[in-house]
């Protein structure tokens, strides 16, 4: 390899110019004028290429990628078998519509998923739709579901994020920045309490038992098309509920006919140490949403289903001008074949192993920490002003931009901006983990 492949990036921070340097300074002006701010980037650095858990600006400052795109590149970036897939689709065929003429990729990414979801057996097959989004996954689970049932009700739980279009922006818990001014918002979305262990103290029986009569309150089960949940909220901080509460809610649909949709958008696709994360909890959901990781980094979502589900709708009702590319498609295969070859689901235990023990070191340290939580490659620490569970988004913002300055890509999350989580790639290895922890350890003690 040349050194000019993003292959040959060492697996190091290194900081050569002020973040954001002046190369990034020079194209952040240019974008204010022909790009919108409704269109916001959180750290305004420009990145030319990136390899692995490594992104490397247009300065020349390498920054260790904590955040993945948000839970996208989770095989690391530029994986070699995913770009070589991507590359020898390129040249073979890259649009043709699936709805046209079909091509096999589409079907191989199908069958790897109908593989994947709890509860898919011989006998209780399941069928995918491909689409582009995590938000178009969303909008098209809830179409199939209202199909289904013939019902108009949609049931979400607080500290929910579920997208951007029309539908999931009237789904998500905060109107600010997400649905605000752009309304009418759609109708027939029902909100209702989560489970969320360290402020409500419930078990998970007991958050479930709220839910549940909340929603037969203010929705009646029998209005109800499906229950719309992320296993371990993403946007909503990394909240994993309290044992019993997604099994005694898919209970619950189950007995009332309610289609149970487990938005795996931000939590699957290897990143919690199961294909699924819903596997953890011991549910089998009707249908299973996937986008953000499933194709190391190209737009793919898939909209999994039981066949039963997913039959009930009419020839050409589903689909879209782009969803399932083949290009998409083949960098699927890569990453599904990848999952295997590399071992990555353990690679998730490897993380979870190294970072939170890291993280629970600095949380005895700080008495700002109130929880370390989440499963795998995805975790997060919850900041409180010392001695209460008062969020503390001022502290959160501070040790970003603390760690942005040294190189270390973070984000924060929660409907308080009360977490910092962390998405870094199944691929990212104990001493840049270890490196992570010291650079958060040296922003706890600065910025107090
Ligand atoms: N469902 C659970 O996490 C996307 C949003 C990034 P799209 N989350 C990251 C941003 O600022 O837009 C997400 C998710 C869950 C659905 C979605 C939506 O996925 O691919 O962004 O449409």
């Amino acid at each position: 390899m040349s050194d000019s492949t993003s292959t040959s990036i060492p697996q190091e921070r290194l900081i050569v110019t002020e973040i954001p340097g002046p190369r990034s300074r020079e194209i952040h002006e240019r974008r204010r004028a022909v790009v919108p701010p409704g269109v916001h980037s959180v750290l305004p650095v420009y990145i030319e290429r990136a390899h692995d858990s490594i992104v490397v600006d247009v300065d020349g400052n390498r920054i260790i990628d904590v955040c993945g795109g948000i839970g996208v590149t989770t095989i690391g970036h530029t994986d070699d078998a995913v770009v070589a897939a991507a590359t020898e689709q390129l040249n073979k065929v890259t649009h043709t519509l699936f709805t046209m003429t079909p091509y096999e990729p589409y079907v191989r990414v199908a069958e790897y998923l109908a593989k994947h979801v709890p509860g898919s057996t011989a006998e209780q097959p399941y069928k995918t739709l491909l689409m582009n989004s995590g938000a178009e996954a969303v909008e098209n689970g809830v179409k199939i579901a209202r199909k289904h049932t013939g019902r108009p009700g949609v049931a979400v739980l607080e500290h929910a994020y579920h997208g951007r279009t029309m539908l999931t922006s009237t789904m998500n818990h905060k109107a600010a920045p997400y649905a605000l001014g752009y309304g009418p918002r759609a109708s027939d979305v029902y909100k209702a309490p989560n489970s969320y262990p360290l402020h409500d103290g419930l078990s998970g029986e007991e958050a479930a038992k709220r839910t549940i009569a909340h929603l037969e309150k203010v929705a009646g089960a029998e209005d109800l098309a499906c229950l719309v949940v992320e296993p371990i909220q993403g946007e909503g901080g990394f909240i994993v509920p309290a044992d019993g509460f997604l099994p005694a809610l898919a209970a619950w649909c189950r007995e009332n006919g309610i289609v149970f949709i487990a938005d795996e958008v931000q939590a699957g696709m290897a990143r919690t140490g199961t294909v699924f994360s819903i596997e953890q909890f011991g549910v089998e959901p009707d249908i299973v949403l996937s986008a953000k990781g499933i194709a190391g980094g190209l737009p793919l979502a898939g909209i999994t289903g039981r066949a039963e589900i997913m039959d009930k709708s009419q020839p050409g009702g589903l689909g879209g001008t782009f969803g399932g590319n083949p290009v998409s498609c083949a960098a699927a295969v890569a990453v599904f074949e990848q999952i295997e070859a590399q071992n990555l689901l353990a690679e998730a235990k490897r993380i979870e192993e190294t970072f939170a023990a890291g993280l629970r070191k600095l949380q005895a340290e700080h008495d700002c920490i109130a929880e370390v939580r989440g499963m795998g490659a995805m975790l997060a620490i919850e900041l409180v002003k010392p001695g209460t569970l008062e969020p503390d988004a001022d502290l959160v913002a501070r040790v970003i931009e603390f760690a942005a300055q040294r190189g270390v890509l973070l984000l924060s999350s929660g409907v308080h901006n009360q977490a910092i989580r962390f998405l870094p790639s199944l691929k990212m290895s104990d001493a840049l983990l270890r490196d992570v922890v010291a650079v958060l350890d040296e922003a706890f003690a600065g910025c107090r």
